[in-house]
This record gives C-alpha cells, sequence and structure tokens, in this order.
C-alpha cells in the first residue's frame, strides 16, 4: 500500500517483497566485487554504516570529504554495473509515487549491524534535486527519523521492515533525516543486519 508523509515523500510498504528471490542474489554478487567498508568522515569520524556501490559512480566519504566517484577507492576498479532488476525495481518504485522516467546513476548500499545508526543529515552532494531518491529497507526493521527542512526540526519516527520502500522526492528531498541505532535481532533471510539501498540521480 501507498502512504504519502510528507509533500514528495512515500511509502511503499513492501513494495520488493515479491523480488526479494532476485534482490538478494544480485547483491550478494555486487558485494563479493565490492566489500562492505566503513567510510570515514571528513571529520575523522569512522561511520558505524558500512557501505559499497553500485551504478556507474558510487557516494565516497573520507577526510578530504564527500564525493561521487566511479572508481571503488579500494580495488581501484569501477564500482559493479546496477542490476537490471534493482535499476527497474528503483524506476517502477519512482513512478508508483509519481515520478516517471527516473533513471538513477548511482546505488549506495548500506549495511548496518545491532547498534549501528545514521545521524541527521541531509542528501546534498547530488546536482539533480529535481530526482527523488528512492530507499529500499532488506533484512531487520529500523526507526527511520523524518525531519524537516531545518536540523531542529523534531523527526518523526517511521518504522521500516523487509520490503519496503520509500520515495523522496519534492520539497522533502532535502530534509533533515536520519536511522536510530538498529535493534538487535534475527531476519530469517538475512541474519542479524539491515541493508538499505538508495537509488540516486547525481548528475
Ligand atoms: C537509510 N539512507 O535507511 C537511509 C535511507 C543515506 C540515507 O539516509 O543517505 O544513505 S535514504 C533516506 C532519505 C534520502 C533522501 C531524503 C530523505 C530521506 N528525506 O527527505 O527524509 O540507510
Ligand atoms: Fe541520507
Amino acid at each position: 500500500q501507498r502512504e504519502t508523509i510528507a509533500d514528495g515523500a512515500v511509502l511503499l510498504r513492501g513494495f520488493v517483497r515479491p523480488f526479494e528471490a532476485e534482490l538478494i542474489p544480485a547483491l550478494r554478487v555486487i558485494v563479493k566485487q565490492a566489500p562492505f567498508r566503513h567510510l570515514i568522515t571528513p571529520g575523522g569520524h569512522r561511520m558505524s554504516v558500512a557501505m559499497t556501490n553500485c551504478g556507474s559512480v558510487g557516494w565516497v566519504s573520507d577526510p578530504s570529504g564527500y564525493r561521487y566517484d566511479p572508481i571503488d577507492p579500494d580495488s581501484g576498479q569501477n564500482w559493479p554495473a546496477m542490476p537490471e532488476v534493482l535499476r527497474g525495481l528503483a524506476a517502477d518504485a519512482a513512478a508508483a509515487a509519481g515520478f516517471h522516467g527516473f533513471a538513477p546513476e548511482a546505488c549506495l548500499i548500506n549495511r548496518y549491524v545491532p547498534g549501528a545508526k545514521l545521524s541527521l543529515h541531509q542528501d546534498k552532494d547530488e546536482l539533480d534535486y529535481g530526482a527523488p531518491i528512492v530507499s529500499i529497507s532488506l533484512g531487520l526493521p529500523a526507526i527511520f527519523l523524518f525531519g524537516g527542512l531545518k536540523r531542529s526540526d523534531t523527526p518523526r519516527r517511521y518504522r521500516l521492515e523487509h520490503g519496503d520502500v520509500a520515495v523522496w522526492g519534492g520539497p522533502s528531498r532535502l530534509f533533515y533525516h536520519g536511522v536510530a541505532p538498529l535493534a538487535d535481532g534475527e531476519h530469517s533471510v538475512l541474519g542479524r543486519q539491515r541493508i538499505n539501498l538508495t537509488f540516486r540521480k547525481v548528475r
């Protein structure tokens, strides 16, 4: 089902559940080629969330700053290509939320283990804020913190579960958001972790 939580922000609960059997093997192939790693922020902190990417560019952070880079700094090679099943699901989810013709270049893949969190932030490293960001949640449930345009706006809390998709477009594209520390648990398919994929148009 479809729930609009702000102007341009839509939750599609269970949207990718029917495609789990294609999605998870595609993920395993990517992670074999570009393993999860803990990036260092420009402030010198090691992120508790581990990350990798697929697509023509990937999001990276290091002490010099944040950027989208065609090269995986760990391998010196291009990031793995974005599998068609992922590209198609992202485009279909965007269309279901009213954003037609979404053509993502980057898919950032975040891995949360119990205790891992993502502090409140805005996604501002993309050039085209007109395009939405599509987010797919897999594995353990998480509490998503959805704020507003100001850091001081009190976030609303949404529980995101395995198979849920969120589409962030329009004014909400630049809202502050984060993920509360992951509660411990065991997911029947992915075990003790949550995986989130975010599809982005970068240029
Ligand atoms: C996550 N990831 O659950 C989230 C899902 C990230 C990140 O935040 O930057 O990797 S994406 C949530 C998102 C993206 C863009 C805008 C808004 C939320 N929003 O307006 O709330 O790992
Ligand atoms: Fe974000």
